[in-house]
C-alpha cells in the first residue's frame, strides 16, 4: 500500500472506563470525517498497557478502517512513550497525534489542512488564541495550572509566544518526525514541549492553529502529573544547555 498523506496516532489509556465521550465515540468520528474526503489516512492506535477492556474495544473497530495499526503494549511507559512510538511506526507524510477522548475533535482538522498543503512541518493545536473554541472549559485549577506551567515552559525552554505547548492535537511532517522523535526522552507529558524546543532549536517554524476544546470532564492526569511534567521540563532544559540532543539548525 502506498504511505498515506495523514497518520492518525493515538495514545489510549484506561479508555474503555471512560465515562461520556471517548474512544469509540472518537473513532467514529474520524470515520465519519474522511468518508468523501479524498484523503488518504492511516489509524495507529497504541495501548499504554491499560488495565482495563482498553485492547478489546480497540479491537472491536478495528475492521472499520483500510489501514489500521495496534500497538497493544502490556506495560504502561507514558502518553508520550505512547505518542513516540505511534509517530515511529506510522507511514504518512504528515502525522497527527490527538487524544482518544476526542477533546479536540477531529473536525478541527479543516483549520490544519491548509498548512500541510503549504508544507508547514510543525502545526500545533492550541486553545489559547483568541479564536480558540473552548465548549466545555477545564476544571478552573487545571486551567490556571495549564497557564502558570505554560509561561514556565516558555521562559524555560526559549518558546516564547507559544501560548499553549500541551494540547494533544499536533501534526508533523515525515521529516521532524525522523528528526525529531527518535530523541524524545520525556516519555510521560513532557514530550510535547520536548519536541517544540528542538523543532525550534532546528529551525523549523511552529504554527500555532485554533482548535475546539470539548473537555471530557474527566481526566486520568492528576496531581502526579503536573509533578512529573515539571519534573521533565528541567529534565529536558538541562538535556539542552549540556548538548544531549543532535539539533543543528538546518535553516540558516
Ligand atoms: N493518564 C494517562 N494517560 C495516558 C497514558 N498513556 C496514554 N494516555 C492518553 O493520554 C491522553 C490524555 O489523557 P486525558 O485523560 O484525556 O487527559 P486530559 O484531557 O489532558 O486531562 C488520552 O488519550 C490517554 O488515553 C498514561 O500513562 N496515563
Ligand atoms: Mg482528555
Amino acid at each position: 500500500m502506498e504511505n498515506p498523506y495523514l497518520s492518525i496516532v493515538i495514545p489510549a489509556y484506561n479508555e474503555a472506563s471512560r465515562q461520556g465521550k471517548g474512544i469509540r465515540e472518537h473513532m467514529k468520528e474520524i470515520k465519519a470525517y474522511f468518508e468523501g474526503k479524498n484523503i488518504s489516512y492511516e489509524v495507529v492506535v497504541v495501548n499504554d498497557g491499560s488495565k482495563d477492556d482498553t485492547s478489546e474495544v480497540v479491537k472491536s473497530f478495528m475492521a472499520d478502517f483500510s489501514d489500521f495499526n495496534f500497538i497493544d503494549r502490556k506495560e504502561n511507559k507514558g502518553k508520550l512513550f505512547s505518542v513516540q512510538e505511534g509517530l515511529l511506526k506510522a507511514k504518512g507524510k504528515f502525522r497527527l497525534f490527538t487524544d482518544a477522548d476526542g477533546a479536540t475533535p477531529i473536525e478541527t482538522l479543516d483549520n490544519f489542512w491548509g498548512h500541510l498543503e503549504a508544507g508547514e512541518h510543525v502545526i500545533i493545536g492550541s486553545r489559547d488564541l483568541q479564536q480558540s473554541k473552548i465548549e466545555k472549559h477545564q476544571p478552573k485549577v487545571k486551567e490556571l495550572l495549564g497557564n502558570m506551567g505554560n509561561l514556565l515552559i516558555q521562559f524555560t525552554l526559549d518558546l516564547r509566544g507559544i501560548e499553549d505547548t500541551q494540547c494533544g492535537f499536533k501534526v508533523l511532517s515525515q521529516e521532524v518526525v525522523e528528526k525529531i522523535i527518535p530523541q524524545m526522552k520525556a516519555i510521560r507529558w513532557g514530550g510535547d514541549f520536548e519536541i517544540l524546543a528542538l523543532a525550534k532549536k532546528m529551525g523549523y517554524k511552529i504554527i500555532e492553529v485554533p482548535v475546539t476544546w470539548i473537555d471530557s470532564g474527566q481526566s486520568t492526569v492528576g496531581i502526579k502529573g503536573y509533578i512529573q511534567t515539571l519534573k521533565e521540563l528541567f529534565q529536558v532544559k538541562w538535556r539542552m544547555v549540556t548538548g544531549q540532543y543532535q539539533c543543528r539548525n538546518n535553516k540558516q
